[in-house]
């Protein structure tokens, strides 16, 4: 069985002009970046609940996980311990949650496929949110 998402990414929409992402994306809005290349971008989130909630994101726009093609999401899955070590070792954090969010119900608002990098420490407190 193949992939609901298995060559798609031919006719993915590579940028949306309203999506708040893409724009950070192309440089059209400010972001404190941790990790670019020609694929991905790791970058601090707007979001108050951590110090230096990291948002992981695809370059091209896809609304949500099963948009994206398999070769995408390897890429973005090879990333992300490497995101995590940058976010880590930076804030000297002890641990990590992985975040992710698909639809509304589920809690996404911003609709660019997202993973929170989000660093815990030793008696934090706090339930990673978004
Ligand atoms: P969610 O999974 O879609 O709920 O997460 C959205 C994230 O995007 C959340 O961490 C926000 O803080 C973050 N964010 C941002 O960094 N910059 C923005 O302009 C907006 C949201 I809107």
């Amino acid at each position: 069985m193949s992939h609901p998402a298995a060559g798609k990414d031919a006719t993915a929409t590579t940028s949306d002009p309203a999506c708040i992402f893409c724009r950070i994306v192309r440089g059209d809005l400010p972001a404190h970046k941790v990790y670019e290349d020609e694929h991905v971008l790791a970058f601090l989130g707007n979001s108050s609940s951590s110090t230096c909630h990291t948002l992981l994101i695809p370059k091209k726009h896809y609304r949500e996980l099963r948009d994206m093609p398999a070769d995408s999401m390897a890429v973005l899955g090879a990333r992300m311990p490497l995101v995590a070590d940058a976010v880590m070792s930076g804030m000297g954090a002890q641990d990590f949650n992985i975040l992710q969010n698909n639809g509304h119900i589920a809690g996404q608002k911003v609709l660019h496929v997202h993973f929170h990098v989000i660093p815990r420490y030793k008696n934090d407190r706090h339930w990673p949110r978004s």
